[in-house]
């Protein structure tokens, strides 16, 4: 009978921390991580049968669900096509023409394989279009692995308690200025000590990767003047708030244009897709038009495109996010008045379908507040709620999320595990 402990340890000989992704190892939370032996809907199961609602969704992609027979049946027929050509292909296209319809910024796109690379990408073209080597990013968010983003990140570099990583050569992360999110002075504090030497500001508009924190009320308003004023080009890395929160993002949910925006996680509908999207005027600075280098072998690989055609269809139906947002509503306010009958500290938002679930009294509004939670109860929370085959983020600092598979009952069955759960850990 195979076990997650077995696996464990047998992955920890060949892979480092036996995980290809660090936040996957449970760090944050302890214990032994579930080897996923299979996913279905709204549903995943370890190596030993053990049946989870799954709320990680993979970090965002499973937005209808696992295997969704829409998205089964393209990513079927595209590979008996062939699974890559390393040669332009339609779908390509089309993906991109449904990017430029739903973000009318978005005049021209550029598929990577990962979110990583998407914003990676983003950035040499801001640094390349303006002629600037500085950047500002906001403490505690996360842009993928990029090294001049790897300062102050969000995610699992904050998990583990390494925001800055090692590895990055201090004359470049010199060049990365941090700012606190929803603090607009800290940002025209940048602006007017280093004038005309900043290339861009990348921001997740809704942050999830020091758990959900939505932006204030002028906020990102603000940094749009900042850019314009200063001529640095504005990013919104909306990797995990694309295509999330709602079909058109986070951009749509606050009405704020970005020059730039980094997309991954729902467009590749579990398939390895990242993208950037903006003007032409901005993009035909990269390669083959411009001087920007970028590449991929796996750029627009065509399995991937046929995953986030037939994912992008399923959720472009017209009230699909009106739905969602409804229904994760039901769970969120099932949760508060879960916590508030056990009388635990706890609470939760969501804006669409990813959430935020906090061990304070209150949602985050900063950096500094992400970090103020009950870290240790919510360890015994998480791991209580995991024995209950509900399956969350590892992580406090990392936002949940919700799909169109998930069915009123797993709703009920969700708020039933947390009643268990918190009053376990009143
Ligand atoms: P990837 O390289 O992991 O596809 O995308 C990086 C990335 C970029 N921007 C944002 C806003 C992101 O949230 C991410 C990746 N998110 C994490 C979860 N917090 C992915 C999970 C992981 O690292 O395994």
């Amino acid at each position: 009978m195979a076990s997650n402990q077995h696996e464990f340890e047998r992955a920890q000989k060949v892979l480092v921390g036996g995980v290809n992704s660090a936040v996957r190892a449970f760090r944050a939370v302890g214990g032994t991580p579930r080897f996923i032996a299979r996913a279905e809907g709204a549903y995943m199961w370890d190596v030993e049968g053990k049946r989870y609602i799954d709320y990680l969704g993979s970090w965002g992609p499973m937005i209808a669900g696992h295997t969704h027979p829409h998205v089964i049946q393209a990513v079927q027929e595209a590979a008996l096509r062939g699974l890559s050509y390393g040669a332009p292909n339609v779908m390509e296209s089309e993906l991109a023409e449904r990017l430029c319809t739903l973000f009318p910024q978005v005049e021209r796109v550029r598929f990577t394989s990962s979110g990583t690379e998407a914003a990676m990408s983003a950035l040499r073209l801001a640094r390349g279009y303006t002629g600037r080597d500085r950047i500002i990013k906001f403490e505690g968010c996360y842009h993928g692995t990029a090294d001049s983003l790897l300062v102050k990140a969000g995610s699992g570099a904050l998990a583990f308690g390494t925001p800055s990583s090692a590895g990055v050569p201090a004359d470049l992360a010199q060049h990365t200025l941090v700012a606190q999110f929803n603090d607009l002075a800290s940002v025209e504090a940048l602006f007017a000590q280093h004038p005309d030497s900043i290339a861009c500001v990348m921001v997740e508009p809704m942050p999830g990767n020091m758990n959900l924190i939505r932006p204030a009320a002028g906020f990102l308003e603000g940094l749009r003047a900042l850019c314009t004023k200063h001529g640095a080009l504005l990013i919104f890395d909306e990797v995990m708030s694309g295509f999330r929160v709602a079909l058109g993002g986070a951009q749509e949910v606050v009405g704020v244009t970005p020059d730039l925006s980094a997309f991954g996680k729902v467009i590749g509908g579990g398939m390895p897709v990242g993208a950037i999207g903006g003007p032409a005027r901005v993009m035909e600075k990269m390669a083959p038009l411009g001087p920007v280098y970028q590449a991929g072998t796996l750029s627009g690989n065509p399995i991937a495109m046929a995953a986030g055609l037939a994912t992008l269809d399923l959720i472009s139906v017209p009230g699909f996010f009106d739905t969602l947002h409804r229904r994760c509503g039901q769970l969120v306010d099932g949760l508060n008045a879960a916590a508030r009958e056990a009388g635990v500290v706890l609470c939760a938002q969501h804006q669409g379908g990813m959430a935020g679930l906090y061990l304070r009294a209150t949602p985050p509004t900063s950096f500094v507040e992400a970090q103020q939670q009950d870290l240790d109860r919510f360890k015994r929370f998480y791991h209580l709620m995991l024995g209950e085959g509900v399956y969350l983020p590892p992580s406090p600092v990392e936002a949940f999320f919700f799909s169109s598979a998930h069915s009123d009952q797993d709703i009920t069955d969700t708020l039933a595990a947390a009643r268990r759960s918190l009053a376990a850990v009143a």
